[in-house]
C-alpha cells in the first residue's frame, strides 16, 4: 500500500526556489509511479523571509515544519549580509534556529562518486575511483550555537559540547559504520581544544560497543589533507559541527562539485533533507544551477525519512542515467563535455 505523507518545501533564498522545484517534481513523479500520495506546502526562510516578516524563521515556518513529514530545503545567504559584518538579522539564522528547534543534531552527508564526473574533480581518477564517504557532522552544537561577545576589539565565540551530544551523534555514526565499511574516524582537534578532548573520551567509549567497527582518531588539520590525498582511507567519519562544515565542502570536490551533494539532517522528529551548496546569488534566477543535489536529497528523503529504499535507489539511477548519457550542468562539464549536452536547470531536472 502506498504511503501518504506531508512535505514542506522551503526554497530559500537565490538558486534554492530554482533546485527545490526538481527535487519536488522528483517527488511528484515517484509519488505517481509508487502509488504514494505526497502532498505539498510551502514556507519561507532566510533572506526572504526577513524581506517579508523582519525575522530569518517565522513562525509560521516552524509551526509547518514541525506538523510535516519531512522537509526539502534549499539554500539561505545574501551577499547583503556577507558584506556586513554589523547586521543583527542574518539570513543563517533561520537555518540554524530550525535545526536546533527540530532536534536536527545528525547532519549526514553522502560522498557519493558517479564514475562519469571522474574527470570533473580536480582530484586524480586514479585517487578518486571507489571512493565512498558519509559524513555525520554533528548539527546542534560548537561554537554555532556557543555564546557570542563583541566589543570594538575583541570577539568570542565560545565552543562548547556536552557528553550526551557527543555521544548520540557517535552512535548514529556507528550504527552506519556496522552496515557500511566497519569503518570509523572521528575527527577532532584534541591536541589543542579541550571540547575536542571531551569528543575523542566520548567517541573511545561509544567504540567499546562496537567491537567490529575499527576506529581511528585524527586530527582535522590531518584529515584535511587525507581527504585530496586518499580519499578511500575513508568510510564513516563523524565530527563536529565546524569541521564537518568545511571538510564536507573540501569533499564535494572529490564528487565534481558542490553541486552534487545532498545531506539528511536527522534527529528527535521531521527530517530536513538539502543540498549542502548555499544559495549562490551570483548566478540565481539564470538556469545556470545544478538542481541534482536537491533530487539526490530527495532519495535520501525516500530512503532515511521514509524508509522507501526502491523509490530511492529508482531516483539516483536515473541521476546515473543523466550523467551516463553525457548530460552536464556546468559546474560538472569539463573540456571533454559535448557542449549541445551542457543543460540549465531546468533541462537537467526534466531529464532526470
Ligand atoms: N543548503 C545549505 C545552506 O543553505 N547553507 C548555507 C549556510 O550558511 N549554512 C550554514 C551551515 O550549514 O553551517
Amino acid at each position: 500500500m502506498g504511503l501518504s505523507k506531508k512535505i514542506l518545501v522551503i526554497p530559500g533564498d537565490g538558486i534554492g526556489a530554482e533546485v527545490t522545484t526538481w527535487g519536488k517534481a522528483v517527488l511528484e513523479k515517484i509519488g505517481t509511479d509508487f502509488g504514494h500520495t505526497f502532498t505539498f506546502d510551502e514556507a519561507l526562510m532566510g533572506h526572504e523571509a526577513i524581506e517579508a516578516t523582519g525575522t530569518s524563521l517565522p513562525d509560521e515556518t516552524l509551526a509547518k515544519a514541525k506538523a510535516s513529514d519531512a522537509i526539502l530545503f534549499g539554500a539561505v545567504g545574501h551577499i547583503k549580509y556577507d558584506n556586513d559584518p554589523s547586521a543583527k538579522v542574518r539570513p543563517e539564522q533561520g537555518l540554524l534556529k530550525i535545526r536546533k528547534e527540530l532536534g536536527l543534531y545528525a547532519n549526514l552527508r553522502p560522498i557519493m562518486l558517479f564514475d562519469e564526473l571522474l574527470d570533473a574533480s580536480s582530484l586524480k581518477p586514479e585517487v578518486l575511483k571507489g571512493t565512498d564517504i558519509l559524513f555525520f557532522r554533528e548539527l546542534t552544537g560548537d561554537v554555532y550555537f556557543g555564546e557570542k561577545k563583541r566589543t570594538e576589539d575583541f570577539a568570542s565565540d565560545l565552543m562548547n559540547y556536552n557528553r550526551y551530544e557527543v555521544e548520540r551523534i557517535a552512535i548514529k555514526a556507528y550504527e552506519a559504520a556496522k552496515v557500511r565499511g566497519k569503518k570509523l574516524c572521528s575527527v577532532d582537534k584534541a591536541n589543542v581544544l579541550e571540547t575536542s578532548r571531551l569528543w575523542r573520551e566520548v567517541v573511545q567509549e561509544v567504540a567499546k560497543r562496537y567491537p567490529d567497527v575499527e576506529t581511528e582518531h585524527m586530527f582535522v588539520d590531518n584529515a584535511a589533507m587525507q581527504l585530496v590525498k586518499n580519499p578511500k582511507k575513508f568510510d564513516v567519519v563523524v565530527t563536529a559541527n565546524l569541521f564537518g562544515d568545511i571538510l564536507t565542502d573540501e569533499a564535494s570536490q572529490i564528487a565534481g562539485s558542490m553541486g552534487m551533494l545532498a545531506s539528511a539532517s536527522i534527529g528527535d522528529g521531521t527530517g530536513f533533507f538539502e543540498p549542502i551548496h548555499g544559495s549562490a546569488h551570483d548566478i540565481a534566477g539564470q538556469d545556470k544551477a545544478n538542481p541534482l543535489a536537491s533530487i539526490l536529497s530527495v532519495a535520501l528523503m525516500l530512503e532515511i525519512g521514509f524508509g522507501l529504499k526502491e523509490e530511492a535507489k529508482k531516483v539516483t539511477s536515473a541521476v546515473d542515467k543523466a550523467l551516463k548519457a553525457g548530460y552536464r550542468t556546468g559546474d560538472i562539464a569539463d573540456s571533454k563535455t559535448d557542449k549541445s549536452k551542457i543543460l540549465g536547470t531546468k533541462a537537467m531536472g526534466q531529464k532526470v
